[in-house]
């Protein structure tokens, strides 16, 4: 089930949490003390860049579990922090070493960030606000980004970030994303309600997905909507890139959200009405459209409004798909328009050129 730490940082007495946070979704994960130690580290500074620099904003730890053939780089935690600040003038300079963005810095810097996490990546804009998503697998190999025995170099990335009503344990939402063969299928699942029994049903389309990620989509809600009997059921969307034919299909049940963007337009994909689990269409209807190397795919459970504005940054695409996600969740709510439900977002984006991480 997607557990979920999601702290508020107003003040500076926030920060201690945040590191006891980081320090329990390591002891969940499996982590060792080394990479446990570099977690609280990361936790700590941007927390306290929170304090120091934006007024405030939030640290949001998700885990990733090592079903995610995609990224197995995820597998431990990632932590993020989105802020409605003032943002950072000059990022390459911030994420230098040693460079201290206040004069009495309570962190490490985020140049040390950079260079302890497993994978960094910031987006700031001046008047926008900052968000910043780290992630802390296991052991590191000197030289290599990751340890582990492979690290596909696919040209497609895909990442998200779950959150959970009211601070809850658990979200009802999931996502999930498998490598088989050429295609690459990201699946997002929001169960119905919120608490644990939506959380198990969307463990369940995570876990039934990892069976038949070979197959289409549409043939995929249908294999989920068996695995999904014994629970209460869940909205469940699906998109496959099948990299040879330069092909994006989407299929959906229920209220998923799902946004495209080609050639700088945005259109939305349409899930069609049910229930993965409990009524099924008799029909799926799958769109299919043609991935392009500034496309960019973003799905969302409807905790996010309905009416949220796709992001026009050009480059956007760049950067790491749970930093993308994190901006559209960031503004999609606010002070005045709450989230009302666990609310998810995930995003497919192509490798930059220069194939970072
Ligand atoms: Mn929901």
């Amino acid at each position: 089930m997607t557990r979920v730490w999601d702290i508020p940082v107003q003040d500076s007495t926030r920060i201690r949490d945040v590191r006891v946070a980081a320090e329990a979704a390591c002891t969940h994960a499996g982590l060792d003390p080394h990479a446990t130690a570099v977690a609280a580290l990361v936790a700590t500074e941007l927390a306290s860049n929170l304090v120091k620099h934006a007024v405030g904003g939030r640290i949001l730890i998700n885990l990733a579990g090592p079903a995610d053939t995609l990224a197995p780089d995820v597998t431990g935690v990632q932590i993020t922090s989105l802020d409605h600040g003032p943002g950072i003038g000059n990022v390459p300079a911030a994420l230098r070493d040693g460079h201290s963005t206040a004069p009495s810095s309570l962190g490490a810097g985020l140049g040390t960030c950079l260079r302890i996490a497993h994978a960094f990546d910031l987006h700031s804009r001046p008047g926008q606000g900052t968000v910043a998503v780290a992630r802390i697998g296991r052991a590191r190999v000197p030289g290599s980004a990751l340890a582990g025995p492979h690290r596909p170099r696919t040209g497609v990335r895909a990442g998200g970030i779950t959150t959970a009503l009211a601070h809850a344990e658990h979200s009802g939402d999931a996502f999930g994303r498998v490598r088989s063969g050429p295609r690459v299928t990201l699946l997002l699942s929001d169960g119905l309600g919120h608490g644990d029994k939506a959380a198990e049903a969307s463990a369940a389309a995570i876990e039934g997905l990892g069976r038949c990620a070979d197959l289409p989509p549409a043939e995929i809600l249908r294999h989920l909507h068996t695995a999904l009997r014994d629970t209460r059921g869940a909205a469940v969307g699906v998109a496959q890139l099948d990299e040879e034919t330069g092909r994006l299909s989407y299929a959906g049940v229920g209220n998923i959200g799902a946004r495209l963007r080609t050639d700088a337009t945005w259109q939305p994909l349409l899930s069609h009405p049910g229930i993965v689990g409990a009524h099924f269409p008799a029909t799926v209807p799958v769109q299919v459209n043609a991935w392009r190397p500034d496309s960019l795919l973003v799905l969302h459970s409807d905790g996010l409004p309905g009416r949220w504005v796709p992001p026009s940054e050009p480059r956007l695409g760049d950067h790491d798909p749970a930093v993308v996600a994190a901006v559209v969740l960031r503004d999609a709510g606010s002070a005045a328009r709450p989230l009302r439900d666990d609310a998810s977002v995930a995003v497919v984006a192509p490798r930059p050129p220069d194939g970072r991480a």
